[in-house]
């Protein structure tokens, strides 16, 4: 790995809180059992999510007080438009207030009700906004994914034959759905050379190609570091090749590009940018704000900026593996190999006695924090949600927690304090049960849906 340091001094410290084990249970008890429903007062250290839990840099935060609040055409909407244009390379750039805004707007211009979009693995937002517009998601990620062991150095390749199959089979498909790193199957790069040959496919049935660009520097981190051909290349060139192979993008801010809040759509065709500026109206604000204020505009492109340096994304990737190794050291089964932003815990081969049903990932993260505080996120059958058709519980073949590391944020000596939890966590595995569902909502259930405990079986 080498030595590596944070390119980077502290300026500004927060207090964390310190509870009880009393005090947490109680907490655990008033959330239903779910880590979302914490408050984060009660948490000491908070890996629930990187999303939009960044440290902002100084530069960043001087940005925030140039923000031109004017209703129109603030002047930072164009900063952020040319930090866009130069990294990412779409011409155009149409703000919103996250990444789902965009993942909105794209899934009604794009998708016809009973159009099919193959994808690299789902994300919870995206597949619901394809949904939502009458689309059907079909995974088309290869096999490798969905096997925490296997230690393909591009888990998030696209299944070539899969995806010519599900194209043959489809009324039609509106476009590819490709993320790089792919969030659900452990953070894992897609490379270049598969990016490439989905491009290739889809030219040749005339299929756009949609990335989801929220974690694709990380992407270009292990495209550096693994593709031969790339050793040389720096993250910004491989950053805006991957981009170059694709008609558009939707992009989460809140997690490459360091900011707190905000996301934007890109896009290369007028024609379908006019008639997403016209939806961004409708659901976000003028086409020069898209739910953000100025400052945070500028945040987001100062964010860009500060987001390619090789040293900063260099440090972030091996400060997620340091931690990853230091919990698999402990002999605690993770997802292979360690990825971008997080480390994965296999709950199924951690709580083998525990069906899916008896919610394993779920019980694992609520465990997490009772031990020391540590809020971490269940991705496994919980957030995978129901079938739209059958109602029935989708089974996904990943049952995990993640345990996310915000960029700039936490220090590795904290982060060896949250190994060591995992690995008392784990010691008492084979005592632990699993959870019944007691509430769940209607949508993204994993978000607001209460558990409570099943007695020892
Ligand atoms: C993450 C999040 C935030 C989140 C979203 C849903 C459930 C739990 C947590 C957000 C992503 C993402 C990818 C690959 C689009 C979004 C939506 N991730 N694509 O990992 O990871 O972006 O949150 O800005 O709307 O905790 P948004």
């Amino acid at each position: 790995m080498g030595n590596w340091f944070e390119p980077y001094k502290i300026k500004a410290v927060e207090r964390i809180p310190i509870t009880t084990r009393e005090e947490r249970r109680a907490a655990l008890e008033e959330a239903g059992w779910n880590t979302f429903l914490l408050r984060s007062d009660q948490v000491t250290i908070d890996l629930l999510t990187d999303s939009g839990t960044n440290a902002m840099s100084d530069r960043q935060w001087a940005a925030i007080m140039i923000g031109d609040e004017a209703y129109a055409g603030s002047r930072n909407f164009y900063r952020l438009e040319e930090a866009v244009r130069t990294a990412y390379g779409y011409e155009h750039v149409i703000p919103t207030h996250q990444g789902r805004g965009a993942e909105h707007i794209i899934s009604e211009i794009l998708i016809e009700a009973g159009d099919t979009i193959p994808g690299n693995m789902y994300f919870t937002t995206t597949r619901l906004h394809q949904e939502l517009a009458g689309g059907i998601f079909v995974d088309v990620i290869c096999e490798e994914a969905h096997d925490p062991t296997s230690r393909h150095p591009f888990k998030g390749d696209v299944d070539l034959d899969k995806l010519e199959k599900v194209i043959e089979q489809a009324s039609r498909v509106p476009y590819i759905s490709v993320a790089g790193t792919v969030n659900m199957a452990g953070g894992q790069p897609v490379s270049m050379a598969n990016l490439r040959a989905v491009r290739a496919v889809a030219d040749r049935h005339g299929i756009r190609v949609i990335l989801d660009a929220t974690r694709a520097i990380e992407n270009a981190y292990f495209v550096k570091e693994r593709e031969p051909g790339y050793e040389d290349r720096t993250i910004a060139e491989i950053l805006l090749e991957t981009c170059n192979l694709t008609d558009g993008c939707t992009m989460s801010a809140k997690k490459d590009s360091l900011v707190n809040i905000g996301g934007w759509l890109g896009l290369r065709d007028p024609e379908l940018a006019a008639q997403a500026r016209n939806l961004c109206v409708v659901y976000e604000g003028l086409h020069t704000y898209g739910g953000l204020a100025g400052r945070d505009l500028e945040a987001i492109a100062v964010g860009i900026e500060e987001s390619v340096d090789y040293h900063h994304i260099r440090a972030r990737i091996l400060q997620v593996r340091e931690l990853g190794e230091e919990i698999e050291a402990a002999g605690v089964p993770i997802v292979e190999p360690i990825g971008g932003h997080a480390v994965f815990l296999d709950a199924r081969r951690i709580y083998e006695h525990l069906p899916q049903d008896a919610f394993p990932a779920q019980r694992l993260a609520a465990e997490i924090y009772l031990d020391s505080g540590t809020r971490t996120m269940e991705r496994g059958i919980v957030s995978a949600g129901r079938d739209p058709e059958t109602g029935q519980h989708r089974y996904p073949a990943l049952e995990l927690v993640r345990i996310t590391v915000p960029r700039r944020v936490y220090t590795s000596k904290q982060l060896s304090a949250v190994a060591s939890s995992v690995k008392a966590v784990h010691e008492r595995r084979a005592e632990t049960p699993g959870l019944e569902m007691v509430f769940e909502p209607t949508y993204l259930r994993f978000f607001q849906a209460r558990f409570s405990p099943l007695e020892q079986r």
